[in-house]
Protein backbone atom coordinates (compact mmCIF):
# COMPACT_ATOMS: atom_id res chain seq x y z
CA UNK A 1 0.00 0.00 0.00
CA UNK A 2 1.14 3.39 -0.63
CA UNK A 3 0.12 4.61 3.29
CA UNK A 4 2.52 2.03 3.81
CA UNK A 5 5.66 2.52 1.46
CA UNK A 6 5.34 6.46 2.52
CA UNK A 7 5.91 5.68 6.01
CA UNK A 8 8.63 2.81 5.38
CA UNK A 9 11.76 5.35 5.54
CA UNK A 10 10.22 6.58 8.44
CA UNK A 11 9.54 5.24 12.16
CA UNK A 12 10.07 1.66 12.72
CA UNK A 13 7.47 -0.68 13.73
CA UNK A 14 7.62 -1.24 17.82
CA UNK A 15 5.78 -4.45 18.80
CA UNK A 16 5.68 -5.51 22.00
CA UNK A 17 9.11 -3.38 22.83
CA UNK A 18 11.10 -4.21 19.91
CA UNK A 19 11.86 -2.44 17.36
CA UNK A 20 10.99 -3.74 13.41
CA UNK A 21 13.04 -1.88 10.66
CA UNK A 22 9.82 -1.37 7.50
CA UNK A 23 10.59 -2.72 4.42
CA UNK A 24 8.62 -3.59 1.29
CA UNK A 25 7.42 -6.70 3.14
CA UNK A 26 5.52 -4.64 6.16
CA UNK A 27 1.82 -5.15 5.97
CA UNK A 28 0.81 -5.79 9.56
CA UNK A 29 -1.96 -3.50 10.73
CA UNK A 30 -2.59 -1.55 13.59
CA UNK A 31 -5.76 -3.37 14.29
CA UNK A 32 -3.95 -6.64 13.88
CA UNK A 33 -1.36 -5.82 16.01
CA UNK A 34 -3.56 -4.70 18.65
CA UNK A 35 -4.71 -8.18 19.17
CA UNK A 36 -1.20 -9.39 20.26
CA UNK A 37 -1.68 -8.51 23.83
CA UNK A 38 -4.90 -10.56 24.67
CA UNK A 39 -3.92 -13.82 25.02
CA UNK A 40 -7.02 -15.33 25.08
CA UNK A 41 -5.73 -18.68 25.60
CA UNK A 42 -4.05 -17.71 28.82
CA UNK A 43 -7.32 -16.59 30.56
CA UNK A 44 -8.43 -19.13 32.89
CA UNK A 45 -12.52 -18.59 32.32
CA UNK A 46 -12.35 -18.05 28.54
CA UNK A 47 -13.36 -20.86 26.41
CA UNK A 48 -10.24 -21.03 24.39
CA UNK A 49 -8.53 -21.37 27.65
CA UNK A 50 -11.17 -23.75 29.27
CA UNK A 51 -10.57 -26.07 25.79
CA UNK A 52 -6.75 -25.80 26.05
CA UNK A 53 -6.42 -26.69 29.72
CA UNK A 54 -9.04 -30.25 28.76
CA UNK A 55 -6.52 -30.86 26.17
CA UNK A 56 -3.56 -30.51 28.68
CA UNK A 57 -5.43 -32.80 30.70
CA UNK A 58 -5.58 -35.48 28.74
CA UNK A 59 -1.94 -34.79 27.77
CA UNK A 60 -1.02 -34.98 31.06
CA UNK A 61 2.81 -35.98 30.83
CA UNK A 62 3.92 -33.94 28.23
CA UNK A 63 5.34 -30.46 28.65
CA UNK A 64 2.97 -27.34 28.24
CA UNK A 65 4.14 -24.38 26.68
CA UNK A 66 1.56 -21.35 26.41
CA UNK A 67 3.68 -17.95 26.42
CA UNK A 68 5.50 -18.14 23.10
CA UNK A 69 5.69 -14.55 21.24
CA UNK A 70 3.82 -14.92 17.85
CA UNK A 71 6.19 -13.03 16.19
CA UNK A 72 8.77 -15.68 14.61
CA UNK A 73 11.25 -15.49 11.37
CA UNK A 74 10.03 -16.71 7.92
CA UNK A 75 13.15 -19.00 9.01
CA UNK A 76 11.17 -20.54 11.57
CA UNK A 77 7.57 -20.73 9.97
CA UNK A 78 8.25 -21.63 6.35
CA UNK A 79 12.10 -22.84 5.71
CA UNK A 80 12.62 -24.86 8.76
CA UNK A 81 9.80 -26.89 8.06
CA UNK A 82 10.82 -27.74 4.38
CA UNK A 83 8.29 -25.28 2.53
CA UNK A 84 9.07 -24.48 -1.05
CA UNK A 85 10.59 -21.07 -2.05
CA UNK A 86 7.45 -20.43 -3.87
CA UNK A 87 4.50 -21.50 -1.72
CA UNK A 88 1.42 -19.66 -1.22
CA UNK A 89 1.24 -19.55 2.23
CA UNK A 90 4.55 -17.05 1.87
CA UNK A 91 2.41 -14.79 -0.01
CA UNK A 92 2.29 -11.03 1.25
CA UNK A 93 -1.73 -11.23 0.46
CA UNK A 94 -1.76 -14.66 3.01
CA UNK A 95 0.33 -14.09 5.61
CA UNK A 96 1.46 -10.89 8.05
CA UNK A 97 4.94 -9.35 8.18
CA UNK A 98 6.58 -6.72 10.34
CA UNK A 99 9.26 -7.00 7.41
CA UNK A 100 11.41 -9.11 5.13
CA UNK A 101 12.72 -11.25 8.00
CA UNK A 102 9.85 -11.22 10.78
CA UNK A 103 6.21 -11.63 10.56
CA UNK A 104 3.38 -13.43 12.83
CA UNK A 105 3.45 -16.79 13.24
CA UNK A 106 0.80 -18.47 10.84
CA UNK A 107 1.01 -21.73 12.72
CA UNK A 108 2.00 -23.32 15.89
CA UNK A 109 4.68 -25.44 13.76
CA UNK A 110 7.04 -22.38 13.69
CA UNK A 111 8.32 -23.52 17.15
CA UNK A 112 8.96 -26.71 16.21
CA UNK A 113 12.25 -27.65 15.53
CA UNK A 114 13.34 -25.12 18.08
CA UNK A 115 11.31 -26.78 20.68
CA UNK A 116 13.52 -30.25 19.51
CA UNK A 117 16.60 -28.47 19.37
CA UNK A 118 15.94 -27.39 22.94
CA UNK A 119 15.75 -31.15 24.09
CA UNK A 120 11.90 -31.44 24.35
CA UNK A 121 10.43 -34.86 23.60
CA UNK A 122 6.90 -34.21 24.65
CA UNK A 123 4.87 -31.52 24.79
CA UNK A 124 1.75 -29.22 24.25
CA UNK A 125 2.57 -25.36 22.72
CA UNK A 126 -0.56 -23.39 22.52
CA UNK A 127 -0.77 -19.79 21.09
CA UNK A 128 -2.40 -17.58 18.41
CA UNK A 129 -1.74 -17.22 15.10
CA UNK A 130 -2.49 -14.67 12.10
CA UNK A 131 -3.47 -15.50 8.98
CA UNK A 132 -4.78 -12.92 5.89
CA UNK A 133 -8.44 -14.40 5.43
CA UNK A 134 -11.98 -13.45 4.03
CA UNK A 135 -14.48 -12.45 6.29
CA UNK A 136 -17.48 -14.37 7.74
CA UNK A 137 -18.91 -16.33 10.68
CA UNK A 138 -15.90 -18.33 11.05
CA UNK A 139 -12.99 -16.87 9.62
CA UNK A 140 -11.23 -14.16 11.84
CA UNK A 141 -7.49 -13.30 11.00
CA UNK A 142 -6.21 -14.27 14.23
CA UNK A 143 -7.27 -17.46 15.70
CA UNK A 144 -5.86 -20.21 18.08
CA UNK A 145 -3.73 -23.61 17.65
CA UNK A 146 -2.20 -26.04 19.59
CA UNK A 147 0.54 -28.13 18.48
CA UNK A 148 1.43 -31.51 20.20
CA UNK A 149 4.65 -33.59 19.50
CA UNK A 150 6.12 -36.52 20.88
CA UNK A 151 9.37 -37.51 19.82
CA UNK A 152 11.48 -40.68 21.54
CA UNK A 153 14.93 -42.29 21.11
CA UNK A 154 14.79 -45.69 19.59
CA UNK A 155 17.90 -46.32 21.15
CA UNK A 156 16.81 -45.97 24.42
CA UNK A 157 13.45 -48.35 24.48
CA UNK A 158 11.11 -45.80 22.59
CA UNK A 159 9.71 -47.81 20.36
CA UNK A 160 9.24 -49.85 22.54
CA UNK A 161 7.22 -47.78 24.78
CA UNK A 162 5.13 -46.41 21.80
CA UNK A 163 4.08 -49.86 21.62
CA UNK A 164 3.31 -50.51 25.02
CA UNK A 165 1.18 -47.47 24.89
CA UNK A 166 -0.18 -48.20 21.89
CA UNK A 167 -1.95 -51.50 23.14
CA UNK A 168 -3.32 -49.50 26.07
CA UNK A 169 -5.19 -47.04 23.77
CA UNK A 170 -6.34 -49.73 21.41
CA UNK A 171 -7.99 -51.56 23.98
CA UNK A 172 -9.11 -48.05 25.62
CA UNK A 173 -10.70 -46.99 22.26
CA UNK A 174 -12.10 -51.07 21.65
CA UNK A 175 -14.35 -50.58 24.75
CA UNK A 176 -15.13 -47.36 23.92
CA UNK A 177 -18.55 -45.82 21.69
CA UNK A 178 -16.75 -44.66 18.88
CA UNK A 179 -16.87 -45.61 14.66
CA UNK A 180 -13.32 -44.64 13.22
CA UNK A 181 -13.67 -44.67 9.36
CA UNK A 182 -9.50 -44.83 8.69
CA UNK A 183 -9.30 -45.73 4.92
CA UNK A 184 -5.29 -44.62 5.37
CA UNK A 185 -4.48 -47.03 7.21
CA UNK A 186 -1.28 -48.33 6.56
CA UNK A 187 1.31 -46.52 4.03
CA UNK A 188 -0.06 -45.62 0.53
CA UNK A 189 1.28 -44.81 -3.00
CA UNK A 190 0.27 -41.31 -2.21
CA UNK A 191 1.11 -40.79 1.79
CA UNK A 192 4.02 -43.30 2.16
CA UNK A 193 6.58 -44.19 5.08
CA UNK A 194 9.90 -41.89 4.70
CA UNK A 195 12.37 -43.83 2.92
CA UNK A 196 14.79 -43.94 5.88
CA UNK A 197 12.41 -44.97 7.93
CA UNK A 198 12.08 -49.44 9.16
CA UNK A 199 8.19 -49.58 7.75
CA UNK A 200 7.64 -51.75 10.76
CA UNK A 201 9.12 -48.61 13.16
CA UNK A 202 6.82 -45.89 10.68
CA UNK A 203 3.47 -48.54 11.44
CA UNK A 204 4.42 -47.91 15.37
CA UNK A 205 4.60 -44.20 15.28
CA UNK A 206 1.41 -43.42 12.45
CA UNK A 207 -0.84 -46.01 15.38
CA UNK A 208 0.04 -44.53 18.12
CA UNK A 209 -0.30 -40.90 16.72
CA UNK A 210 -3.92 -42.36 15.49
CA UNK A 211 -4.08 -43.76 19.12
CA UNK A 212 -4.08 -40.44 21.15
CA UNK A 213 -5.71 -38.46 19.03
CA UNK A 214 -8.47 -40.61 18.68
CA UNK A 215 -8.64 -40.86 22.30
CA UNK A 216 -8.21 -37.30 22.52
CA UNK A 217 -11.70 -36.82 20.37
CA UNK A 218 -13.34 -39.42 22.11
CA UNK A 219 -12.62 -37.15 25.64
CA UNK A 220 -13.70 -34.11 23.89
CA UNK A 221 -16.47 -34.80 21.86
CA UNK A 222 -17.50 -38.50 23.18
CA UNK A 223 -19.79 -37.09 26.54
CA UNK A 224 -22.04 -35.84 23.82
CA UNK A 225 -22.09 -38.47 21.52
CA UNK A 226 -22.99 -40.32 24.74
CA UNK A 227 -26.00 -38.04 25.30
CA UNK A 228 -27.57 -39.39 21.96
CA UNK A 229 -26.76 -42.57 22.50
CA UNK A 230 -25.17 -43.02 18.97
CA UNK A 231 -21.15 -43.31 18.34
CA UNK A 232 -19.00 -40.58 18.14
CA UNK A 233 -17.50 -40.72 14.47
CA UNK A 234 -14.07 -39.93 13.38
CA UNK A 235 -12.75 -40.39 10.12
CA UNK A 236 -8.89 -39.61 8.78
CA UNK A 237 -7.60 -38.21 5.50
CA UNK A 238 -4.88 -38.46 3.19
CA UNK A 239 -2.79 -34.74 3.55
CA UNK A 240 0.15 -33.50 2.63
CA UNK A 241 2.77 -31.23 5.27
CA UNK A 242 6.41 -30.46 4.10
CA UNK A 243 7.87 -31.80 7.61
CA UNK A 244 5.64 -34.65 7.88
CA UNK A 245 4.74 -37.75 6.10
CA UNK A 246 2.77 -39.97 6.12
CA UNK A 247 0.54 -37.15 6.59
CA UNK A 248 -3.29 -36.86 7.93
CA UNK A 249 -6.00 -34.85 8.73
CA UNK A 250 -8.76 -35.61 11.58
CA UNK A 251 -12.69 -34.74 10.94
CA UNK A 252 -15.04 -35.37 13.17
CA UNK A 253 -19.07 -35.67 12.85
CA UNK A 254 -20.58 -33.22 15.39
CA UNK A 255 -24.70 -32.37 14.96
CA UNK A 256 -24.98 -33.61 11.25
CA UNK A 257 -21.48 -31.68 10.02
CA UNK A 258 -17.91 -33.27 9.33
CA UNK A 259 -15.64 -30.72 11.21
CA UNK A 260 -11.79 -30.59 10.13
CA UNK A 261 -9.94 -30.21 13.25
CA UNK A 262 -6.56 -30.99 12.82
CA UNK A 263 -3.58 -31.65 10.79
CA UNK A 264 -0.98 -34.28 11.65
CA UNK A 265 1.65 -36.78 10.54
CA UNK A 266 4.90 -38.44 11.66
CA UNK A 267 7.46 -36.11 11.75
CA UNK A 268 10.18 -35.91 8.52
CA UNK A 269 13.35 -36.83 9.71
CA UNK A 270 15.02 -33.96 7.50
CA UNK A 271 13.49 -31.50 10.47
CA UNK A 272 14.27 -33.57 13.60
CA UNK A 273 18.30 -33.45 11.80
CA UNK A 274 18.01 -29.61 11.63
CA UNK A 275 16.87 -29.53 14.99
CA UNK A 276 20.05 -31.51 15.82
CA UNK A 277 18.31 -34.58 17.08
CA UNK A 278 17.92 -37.26 13.84
CA UNK A 279 18.44 -40.13 16.42
CA UNK A 280 14.95 -39.14 17.33
CA UNK A 281 11.72 -40.15 15.71
CA UNK A 282 8.11 -39.21 16.40
CA UNK A 283 4.98 -37.58 15.51
CA UNK A 284 3.25 -33.70 15.34
CA UNK A 285 -0.01 -32.66 15.08
CA UNK A 286 -1.99 -29.13 15.10
CA UNK A 287 -5.20 -28.38 15.89
CA UNK A 288 -7.30 -25.52 15.50
CA UNK A 289 -9.19 -24.39 19.02
CA UNK A 290 -11.73 -22.34 17.47
CA UNK A 291 -13.09 -24.31 15.58
CA UNK A 292 -13.52 -26.94 18.31
CA UNK A 293 -14.86 -24.56 21.15
CA UNK A 294 -17.39 -22.87 18.69
CA UNK A 295 -18.81 -26.22 18.60
CA UNK A 296 -18.61 -27.82 22.37
CA UNK A 297 -19.95 -24.39 23.28
CA UNK A 298 -22.46 -23.93 20.78
CA UNK A 299 -20.80 -20.26 19.68
CA UNK A 300 -22.22 -19.39 16.54
CA UNK A 301 -19.50 -16.72 15.39
CA UNK A 302 -16.03 -16.70 15.73
CA UNK A 303 -15.90 -13.03 16.25
CA UNK A 304 -17.66 -13.30 19.79
CA UNK A 305 -13.96 -14.96 21.33
CA UNK A 306 -12.99 -11.38 20.93
CA UNK A 307 -16.07 -9.93 22.78
CA UNK A 308 -15.32 -8.27 26.10
CA UNK A 309 -19.11 -8.21 26.79
CA UNK A 310 -19.72 -8.98 30.23
CA UNK A 311 -23.18 -11.13 28.76
CA UNK A 312 -20.07 -13.21 26.84
CA UNK A 313 -17.35 -13.64 29.09
CA UNK A 314 -19.90 -14.39 31.94
CA UNK A 315 -21.06 -17.28 30.97
CA UNK A 316 -17.90 -19.58 31.25
CA UNK A 317 -16.61 -20.78 34.37
CA UNK A 318 -12.97 -22.17 34.28
CA UNK A 319 -12.90 -26.54 33.70
CA UNK A 320 -16.47 -26.14 32.18
CA UNK A 321 -17.84 -27.21 29.12
CA UNK A 322 -20.73 -24.76 28.57
CA UNK A 323 -23.55 -24.09 26.32
CA UNK A 324 -23.49 -20.55 25.25
CA UNK A 325 -26.85 -18.86 25.04
CA UNK A 326 -26.74 -15.78 22.77
CA UNK A 327 -28.06 -12.47 24.37
CA UNK A 328 -30.22 -10.56 21.69
CA UNK A 329 -28.65 -9.98 18.38
CA UNK A 330 -28.44 -6.43 17.54
CA UNK A 331 -29.71 -5.51 14.36
CA UNK A 332 -27.41 -5.53 11.20
CA UNK A 333 -26.77 -2.75 8.23
CA UNK A 334 -25.97 -3.45 4.43
CA UNK A 335 -23.89 -1.30 2.49
CA UNK A 336 -23.46 -2.08 -1.22
CA UNK A 337 -19.82 -1.05 -2.43
CA UNK A 338 -19.65 -1.51 -6.27
CA UNK A 339 -16.15 -0.32 -8.25
CA UNK A 340 -13.45 -0.90 -11.28
CA UNK A 341 -10.58 -2.63 -10.84
CA UNK A 342 -7.47 -1.06 -11.51
CA UNK A 343 -6.69 -1.62 -15.33
CA UNK A 344 -3.05 -3.00 -16.52
CA UNK A 345 -1.78 -3.99 -19.57
CA UNK A 346 -2.07 -8.10 -19.32
CA UNK A 347 -3.94 -9.91 -17.20
CA UNK A 348 -1.11 -10.87 -15.33
CA UNK A 349 -0.09 -7.66 -13.83
CA UNK A 350 -4.19 -7.36 -12.82
CA UNK A 351 -3.87 -10.04 -10.79
CA UNK A 352 -0.64 -8.86 -9.19
CA UNK A 353 -2.04 -5.13 -8.38
CA UNK A 354 -5.39 -6.25 -7.32
CA UNK A 355 -6.05 -9.15 -4.15
CA UNK A 356 -9.02 -9.47 -2.52
CA UNK A 357 -7.16 -10.08 0.62
CA UNK A 358 -5.53 -6.74 0.52
CA UNK A 359 -8.96 -5.09 0.15
CA UNK A 360 -10.28 -6.79 2.94
CA UNK A 361 -7.69 -5.70 5.19
CA UNK A 362 -8.68 -2.42 4.60
CA UNK A 363 -12.26 -3.49 5.63
CA UNK A 364 -10.79 -4.81 8.23
CA UNK A 365 -8.24 -1.55 9.40
CA UNK A 366 -11.23 0.57 9.42
CA UNK A 367 -14.34 -1.49 10.09
CA UNK A 368 -12.81 -3.77 13.22
CA UNK A 369 -14.85 -6.43 14.33
CA UNK A 370 -18.16 -4.33 13.56
CA UNK A 371 -17.94 -5.73 9.99
CA UNK A 372 -19.43 -9.47 10.09
CA UNK A 373 -19.14 -10.40 6.62
CA UNK A 374 -17.99 -9.00 2.99
CA UNK A 375 -19.55 -10.60 -0.26
CA UNK A 376 -19.66 -10.12 -3.06
CA UNK A 377 -22.86 -9.44 -4.56
CA UNK A 378 -25.03 -9.04 -7.43
CA UNK A 379 -27.27 -5.68 -6.50
CA UNK A 380 -29.99 -7.52 -8.45
CA UNK A 381 -30.51 -10.87 -6.73
CA UNK A 382 -30.87 -10.75 -3.11
CA UNK A 383 -30.80 -14.39 -2.77
CA UNK A 384 -27.07 -14.69 -4.27
CA UNK A 385 -25.76 -13.20 -1.51
CA UNK A 386 -23.08 -15.44 -0.10
CA UNK A 387 -23.13 -17.71 -2.47
CA UNK A 388 -19.85 -18.78 -4.57
CA UNK A 389 -22.07 -19.11 -7.71
CA UNK A 390 -22.31 -15.62 -7.14
CA UNK A 391 -18.92 -14.88 -7.96
CA UNK A 392 -19.80 -15.37 -11.54
CA UNK A 393 -22.00 -12.53 -11.80
CA UNK A 394 -20.54 -10.27 -9.73
CA UNK A 395 -16.80 -10.39 -11.59
CA UNK A 396 -18.37 -8.88 -14.53
CA UNK A 397 -16.12 -7.45 -17.21
CA UNK A 398 -16.69 -4.48 -19.93
CA UNK A 399 -16.92 -5.77 -23.34
CA UNK A 400 -15.39 -3.46 -24.76
CA UNK A 401 -12.67 -1.98 -22.21
CA UNK A 402 -11.93 -5.12 -20.27
CA UNK A 403 -12.46 -3.73 -17.42
CA UNK A 404 -13.92 -5.87 -14.14
CA UNK A 405 -16.20 -4.64 -11.95
CA UNK A 406 -16.79 -5.88 -8.74
CA UNK A 407 -19.83 -5.61 -6.54
CA UNK A 408 -19.36 -6.38 -2.54
CA UNK A 409 -22.36 -6.26 -0.04
CA UNK A 410 -20.86 -4.90 4.04
CA UNK A 411 -23.11 -6.31 6.37
CA UNK A 412 -22.11 -4.48 9.27
CA UNK A 413 -23.35 -5.54 13.02
CA UNK A 414 -21.70 -5.45 16.70
CA UNK A 415 -22.03 -8.02 19.11
CA UNK A 416 -22.48 -5.10 21.77
CA UNK A 417 -24.27 -2.51 21.00
CA UNK A 418 -26.82 -1.19 18.08
CA UNK A 419 -25.37 0.87 15.40
CA UNK A 420 -26.30 3.72 14.40
CA UNK A 421 -26.83 4.63 10.29
CA UNK A 422 -24.09 7.67 11.22
CA UNK A 423 -21.50 5.51 12.30
CA UNK A 424 -22.13 2.88 9.76
CA UNK A 425 -22.12 5.56 6.74
CA UNK A 426 -19.00 7.21 8.74
CA UNK A 427 -17.21 4.22 8.46
CA UNK A 428 -17.94 3.37 5.13
CA UNK A 429 -17.25 6.74 3.95
CA UNK A 430 -13.62 6.44 5.38
CA UNK A 431 -13.35 3.12 3.54
CA UNK A 432 -14.23 4.13 0.18
CA UNK A 433 -11.97 6.52 0.50
CA UNK A 434 -8.88 4.21 1.64
CA UNK A 435 -9.64 1.98 -1.08
CA UNK A 436 -10.08 4.90 -3.92
CA UNK A 437 -6.36 5.90 -2.64
CA UNK A 438 -4.44 3.12 -1.83
CA UNK A 439 -5.97 0.36 -4.13
CA UNK A 440 -6.12 2.31 -7.58
CA UNK A 441 -9.87 1.67 -8.04
CA UNK A 442 -12.67 3.93 -9.06
CA UNK A 443 -15.92 3.76 -7.57
CA UNK A 444 -18.98 3.14 -9.87
C1 LIG B 1 -1.55 -26.40 9.95
O1 LIG B 1 -1.62 -25.25 10.36
C2 LIG B 1 -0.42 -27.32 10.31
N1 LIG B 1 0.59 -26.55 11.04
C3 LIG B 1 -0.92 -28.49 11.16
C4 LIG B 1 0.11 -29.55 11.40
C5 LIG B 1 0.85 -29.57 12.59
C6 LIG B 1 0.36 -30.54 10.44
C7 LIG B 1 1.82 -30.56 12.81
C8 LIG B 1 1.32 -31.52 10.66
C9 LIG B 1 2.05 -31.52 11.86
P1 LIG B 1 -3.89 -26.22 8.80
O2 LIG B 1 -3.64 -24.97 8.07
O3 LIG B 1 -4.75 -27.25 8.13
O4 LIG B 1 -2.55 -26.96 9.19
O5 LIG B 1 -4.57 -25.84 10.18
C10 LIG B 1 -4.71 -26.78 11.22
C11 LIG B 1 -6.05 -26.58 11.92
O6 LIG B 1 -6.21 -25.21 12.32
C12 LIG B 1 -7.25 -26.85 11.00
O7 LIG B 1 -7.57 -28.21 10.99
C13 LIG B 1 -8.34 -26.02 11.66
O8 LIG B 1 -8.89 -26.69 12.77
C14 LIG B 1 -7.56 -24.83 12.17
N2 LIG B 1 -7.69 -23.70 11.23
C15 LIG B 1 -7.05 -23.51 10.05
N3 LIG B 1 -7.43 -22.36 9.48
C16 LIG B 1 -8.34 -21.79 10.32
C17 LIG B 1 -9.10 -20.56 10.30
N4 LIG B 1 -8.98 -19.69 9.31
N5 LIG B 1 -9.92 -20.32 11.33
C18 LIG B 1 -10.03 -21.17 12.35
N6 LIG B 1 -9.34 -22.34 12.44
C19 LIG B 1 -8.51 -22.64 11.44
MG1 LIG C 1 -6.16 -27.95 6.70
Amino acid sequence: FQSTQARSQAEPLVVEGTSYPRDEYTNATPTILSKLPRRLHLQPSHPIGILRKQIEAHFSSFAHLNSISPIVTVQQNFDDLGFPPDHPGRALTDSYYLNKQHMLRTHTSAHEVESFRKGLDQFLLSADVYRRDEIDRSHYPVFHQMEGCNVVDPAQGGIERLERENAEMRSALQRANIVIDDPTGDETATNPYQSEHDPRVARIIAEHLKNSLNGLVLRLFGPNADKQGEPLQVRWIEATFPWTAPSYEVEVLFNGKWLEILGCGVVRQEALARSGVSHKQGWAFGLGLERIAMVLFSIPDIRLFWSQDDRFLSQFREGEISTFKPYSKYPECYKDLAFWLPERAGEEAVGKAWHENDFMEVVRDEAGDLVEGVQLSDPTNENLFSSRLARQIDEFTHPKTKRQSRCYRFTYRSMDRSLSNEEVNLIQDRLVERVTNEMQVEVR
